[in-house]
């Protein structure tokens, strides 16, 4: 099925695109939790990190260099962000599109919920 992100990826909706290379895209999240909110998304759809193969690599490396990149032109590379990926229903993922939250701009708090 294909998610919001592949439309996004491939222009066919908006997307406020920060950066594009030939294996990953980088666009802001349209629900901003911090100042800077960007998601690192492979431009192939995988759904989940679970779905990455010996040959997918590189576009992992990609993936973590690209958020360092973006911190850096977002000039929050200094004071620090937040990278996450969430996993599968109890990593509290949405969209079934493999993508890296990029969170900075202010205190990001702690890492996790406790348990409720
Ligand atoms: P996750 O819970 O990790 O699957 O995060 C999905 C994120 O995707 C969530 O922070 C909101 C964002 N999102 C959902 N739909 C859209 C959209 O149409 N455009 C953009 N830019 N972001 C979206």
């Amino acid at each position: 099925m294909t998610t919001i992100f592949e439309k996004i990826i491939a222009g066919e909706i908006p997307g406020d695109i920060v950066y594009r290379d030939e294996l990953v895209t980088a666009f802001r999240d349209i629900q901003p939790l911090a100042p800077t909110h960007v998601l690192i998304v492979p431009n192939k759809p995988i759904p989940t990190v679970n779905d990455l193969t010996d040959a997918d690599e590189a576009l992992a490396g990609r993936m973590l260099h690209v958020a360092a990149r973006i911190a850096a032109q977002e000039g929050i590379a200094e004071d620090g962000y937040r990278l996450i990926i969430n996993c599968n229903r109890n990593g509290g993922q949405e969209v079934y599109h493999l993508h890296m939250h990029l969170l900075g701009g202010r205190r990001m708090g702690r890492m996790v919920m406790p348990p409720q």
